[in-house]
């Protein structure tokens, strides 16, 4: 299992994927997700011109080994371009050792822990009755879980409410196109806390009445607030029950969120831009949260979220894995394979890709009533159709970023 072979293979289906193609003496071929939405050609570069090389003649088995060598042997550890370079080599060498072994690769990390992942979509509207009808959608496609993102008053342009994102050509419009808008310069949205504070739980009461208590509930904070204000909207919206509160703030400072947690008892969800288990090392040991929202794609690969779920079972938090649709078809296998295997298992947040995004890349997950499951093909269960995937090359493509309105740049 020499590998003989690394290439990169950037498509852009619906939007920009990396993926990372590894194919060894022996003919076996893995597939490992890079992508990092809006700097999607760091990681290409990275990949490319100093990782690639490095893969050629190595054992493709030592995948562990692997790991160390191109964390701790670059000198220059951690940053989102790096930890989704290695998490691409990561889930390629899962994927070769899964086929090698011919089994999945839920089962090489100790087998299912359950029988199907509970799994949350997106629900938005600028106003109610669309806040509602999109619920319904979503339950209609089988959710049992729901994300909550609403419009706010005064403000003309809020990330995340799904009638605001582009045409995707079958005449639908797609929330899965708004983060990360093709273009040659960043959409600006504008912002105003105190506003979106105000409305935020009359929004979470109105839906709490119309579909009752059992339903879980999620938001996202999007990182706008500051500890003082995540503290006032976590404890607003402990009547609704929530499911959890992502990213109340940007998390840099941890310390502040036990202002948070002194506050309320709403469930905190963080994570999503988190790279290493070394950024959660402090938040999960002072119980600052209670999902780990990191994606695998971003977080150093399979290997080491393992590890950094094994932490955090130690104080009871659960996974939350990120799985918007810039994660890839790959990312997102890798996920449910480790979602499947890990006792402290939450929830698995799942977007679905768009028609073309399933052609390039071909699937054998199952969604089942509100539950997802990776399938049981040997390895990650993707394959990559390198001749579609060929029909559709890189544009260029920027998140958001929000103003307030003096016109002062707010945290994304
Ligand atoms: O790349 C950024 C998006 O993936 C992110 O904004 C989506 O916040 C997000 C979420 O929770 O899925
Ligand atoms: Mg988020």
């Amino acid at each position: 299992m020499i590998i003989d072979k690394a290439e990169v293979i950037v498509t852009s289906p619906d939007r920009n994927f990396v993926t990372l193609r590894i194919t060894t003496d022996d003919g076996l071929v893995g597939i490992g997700d890079a992508t990092l939405n809006g700097r999607e050609l760091a990681v290409v570069a990275y990949l490319q011109e100093h990782v690639a090389p490095l893969l050629l003649g190595a054992d493709a088995s030592r995948i562990e080994d692997m790991w160390q060598f191109l964390y701790r042997g670059a000198y220059w550890r951690r940053g989102p371009v790096t930890m989704a370079a290695i998490a691409a080599v990561d889930m390629a060498l899962w994927d070769i050792k899964g086929k090698a072994a011919g089994m999945p690769v839920y089962q090489l990390l100790g087998g299912a822990s359950r029988d199907g992942l509970m799994a949350y979509g997106h629900a938005s509207g600028k106003e109610l009755p669309e806040i509602f009808d999109s619920i319904r959608a979503h339950q209609e496609k089988g959710f049992r879980s729901i994300r909550v993102q609403t419009g706010v008053p005064g403000l003309k342009a809020i990330y995340g409410i799904a009638s605001q994102g582009a045409d995707v050509g079958d005449g639908s419009v797609r929330y899965d196109h708004e983060p990360a808008r093709r273009g040659a310069r960043p959409t600006q949205e504008d912002w105003d806390t105190r506003a979106y504070l105000r409305h935020i739980p009359t929004v979470f009461e109105a839906v709490r009445n119309e579909f009752g208590p059992e339903l879980p509930l999620l938001h996202d904070g999007h990182h706008r607030m500051t500890p003082l204000q995540a503290a006032k909207l976590a404890k607003s919206l402990e009547p609704y029950d929530l499911f959890w509160l992502e990213d109340c703030t940007p998390a840099e400072n941890q310390e502040a969120l036990k202002l948070v947690r002194q506050a309320s008892t709403t469930p905190l969800a963080i994570g999503e831009i988190f790279n290493t288990y070394w950024d959660y090392k402090d938040i999960i040991a002072n119980q600052l949260i209670d999902y780990v929202r990191s994606a695998v794609t971003h977080t150093g690969g399979i290997s080491h979220m393992k590890k950094l779920m094994d932490y955090a079972a130690m104080f009871q938090i659960k996974s939350g894995f990120h799985g918007p649709t810039d994660v890839s078809p790959v990312g997102m296998a890798a996920a449910m394979h480790l979602g499947l295997a890990i006792h402290n298992f939450g929830i698995q947040e799942y977007m679905q890709h768009g028609e073309r995004t399933n052609q390039v890349f071909r699937q054998t997950f199952t969604w089942n009533d509100g539950y997802l499951h990776p399938g049981d093909e040997p390895g990650l269960g993707v394959t990559l159709d390198v001749d579609e995937a060929g029909k559709y090359p890189y544009e260029q493509a920027y998140l958001p970023f929000n103003r307030l309105a003096d016109g002062t740049v707010h945290d994304w």
